[in-house]
């Protein structure tokens, strides 16, 4: 399941939620009162126990799609087996190496010495395969497995001046090693 769907997934279940939480409530304002103080303790009861199953609801729902959360932590190295240092200036990126291997993690290291910039992979394609933000003072952490070998693109994904349109770059995915 992709991302999208899990959290269109998560956002549509608390929605039905909420609507059933007010579908309730509209129902309860029209009834006549006939036993008041008993009606509204069992209201109160059910109202606890939506609110709890909803809560629990959602502990389990964020445990279960973020458990793999595809963001590496920042604070430790990946561990993967190729890196590549990414630097953002106005209006260029340096990238070292330029060449990496397909079919195996690489770890993007990406910081800026200038301004915030948008560190965006496109594919030959044209489609964008993952992102991340460059940021002054940060290294962000990017992994990805590229698949398929070809000349990759990086352009900066957040307008940061006049050169913001050109500022890209290339790099190499190469085929794995023994094809
Ligand atoms: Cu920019």
């Amino acid at each position: 399941m992709k991302n999208q769907d899990v959290i269109l997934t998560i956002w549509l279940t608390g929605a039905v939620l909420i609507s059933l939480g007010f579908i309730f409530v509209i129902r309860q304002a029209g009834q006549p009162d006939t036993d008041a103080a008993a009606r509204v303790h069992a209201s109160h009861q059910w109202q606890g126990r939506l609110f709890i199953v909803m809560v629990l609801a959602f502990i389990v729902g964020t445990w279960a799609t973020l458990r793999t959360f595809p963001i590496p932590r920042q604070d430790v190295a990946s561990g993967a087996p190729q890196t590549v240092e990414a630097v953002g200036r106005m209006w260029s990126w340096e990238l070292r190496p330029d060449k990496i291997d397909a079919g195996s993690m690489v770890e993007f290291r990406v910081t800026t010495v200038d301004v915030n910039h948008g560190f965006g992979v496109y594919a030959p394609d044209g489609r964008i395969v993952t992102q991340t933000q460059a940021m002054p003072g940060y290294t962000n952490r990017l992994v990805h497995i590229f698949a398929e070998p070809g000349i990759y693109t990086v352009q900066c994904i957040e307008y940061c001046g006049v050169g913001h349109g050109p500022m890209r770059a290339t790099f190499e995915v190469l085929a794995p090693r023994g094809q």
